[in-house]
């Protein structure tokens, strides 16, 4: 675990102003910034171990009973800077509610997972004048630092229409301590692939380290992939509620393997010999994860599972995409190469009979 306690550091802020020009003029473009929603500074700090404190300092206190439409969005990465932003730390004030899902109604804090628009944590946040201070768990951003922040601003007075096309093409203010780019994030209410199914978040990638190819690391488990090596299990365990159905995630040669079965001995844990088929793997070099567990439209408990690949430099490659249907132990997979806006059905069927799963071992028999 490391901590942010002496590692606060400032922002050097590089705002401008964007013109939407594929918007016709309107008040908020043609209008300034107020300085409560520009930024003057930026520290984090650890009060105490698995916390973390973003303070942004604006340049003018935040007048009370503000209706304006004002985003403050710390972007990070779990990969490291140099990679796409993937979690934004957001505060939505004054009237504006946060479009994720779940939605982050104004006054309130979050944070959201940006490939998926789903927010799958709770802040804490305190205005008071200048300064907010939003809090919390470290996890959530794999203690790193944000890559950059950015404001959106929309006066009260804007019509609903133009809320979304300008929050979604323009940014404010930005700030990007080391340069490293100035591109500004699309607004994730723009975010490729919505989400289609009630989330509950089941996985974030970026909370354990890629499994290694060989040697141990803890939590060792028996052999699941059937090398001769014992291989890894990571504390991710949910059962689908109001089922004995479990899933648990687990590494072997270098990926993650997200297994599926039945709790036999009712312990909320999927241990090896209770596998019965995996539905989602880790298959890139370079890549993050993340999953969900929902009800999908004919209300059957569906298990998501998106794996994302980058290249260097943080450009996106490709995206594969599992979804099991648990009533009916169906393995779909999907690929996508735009980014998530177009996926092509790759595989349909039983979890074990799909190609890459086909040489892992279930409740103890390789299949
Ligand atoms: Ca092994
Ligand atoms: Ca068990």
């Amino acid at each position: 675990m490391l901590f942010l306690t002496s590692r606060g550091f400032a922002f050097l802020v590089v705002g401008c102003f964007v013109i939407c020009l594929s918007q016709g003029p309107s008040a908020a473009q043609t209008g300034t910034m107020p300085d409560f929603a520009r930024i003057g500074d930026i520290t984090t700090s650890s009060p105490q171990p698995g916390v973390t404190k973003l303070t942004i300092t604006t340049l003018g206190p935040i007048p009370s009973g503000d209706q304006s439409k004002l985003t403050f969005e710390a972007y990070f990465s779990s990969l490291g800077p140099d990679y796409p932003s993937d979690t934004a730390v957001l505060f939505s004030h004054g009237s504006y509610t946060y479009p994720s899902d779940p939605a982050i109604a104004p006054g309130t804090a979050g944070v959201v997972d940006i490939p998926g628009g789903f927010a799958f944590g709770d802040a804490d946040v305190v205005v008071d004048g200048s300064t907010i201070t939003i809090t919390f768990a470290s996890v959530f951003v794999n203690d790193m630092l944000p890559n950059y922040v950015v404001t959106r601003f929309l006066p009260a007075d804007s019509a609903e229409s133009d809320l979304t096309p300008y929050l979604a093409d323009c940014f404010i203010v930005s700030s990007d301590y080391l340069s490293r780019s100035t591109i500004p994030p699309a607004h994730p209410s723009r975010a490729n692939n919505p989400p289609t199914y009630p989330r509950l978040i089941i996985y974030r990638g970026f909370e354990f380290n890629s499994p290694p190819k060989w040697g141990e690391r803890g939590n060792q488990v028996a052999d699941i992939n059937g090398d001769g090596n014992p291989d890894w299990q990571y504390p991710v365990n949910h059962t689908i509620p109001g089922t004995e159905v479990t899933i648990g995630l687990f590494g072997a040669g270098g990926c993650f393997y997200l297994g599926v079965g039945i709790d036999q001995d009712g312990d909320d844990h999927l241990d090896t010999n209770e596998i019965t088929g995996y539905i989602g793997m880790c298959q890139y070099i370079i890549g993050g994860n993340g999953g969900a567990i929902g009800v999908n439209q004919n209300g059957q408990w569906t298990i998501v599972w998106e794996n994302y690949g980058y290249y260097l430099f943080g450009i996106e490659k490709e995206r594969t995409r599992y979804e099991y249907i648990v009533a009916t132990d169906t393995l779909t997979v999907l690929v996508s190469t735009d980014g998530g806006n177009t996926y092509t059905q790759t595989f349909s069927g039983k979890p074990t009979k799909y190609p890459k799963f086909t040489s892992l071992v279930t409740s103890g028999t390789t299949q």
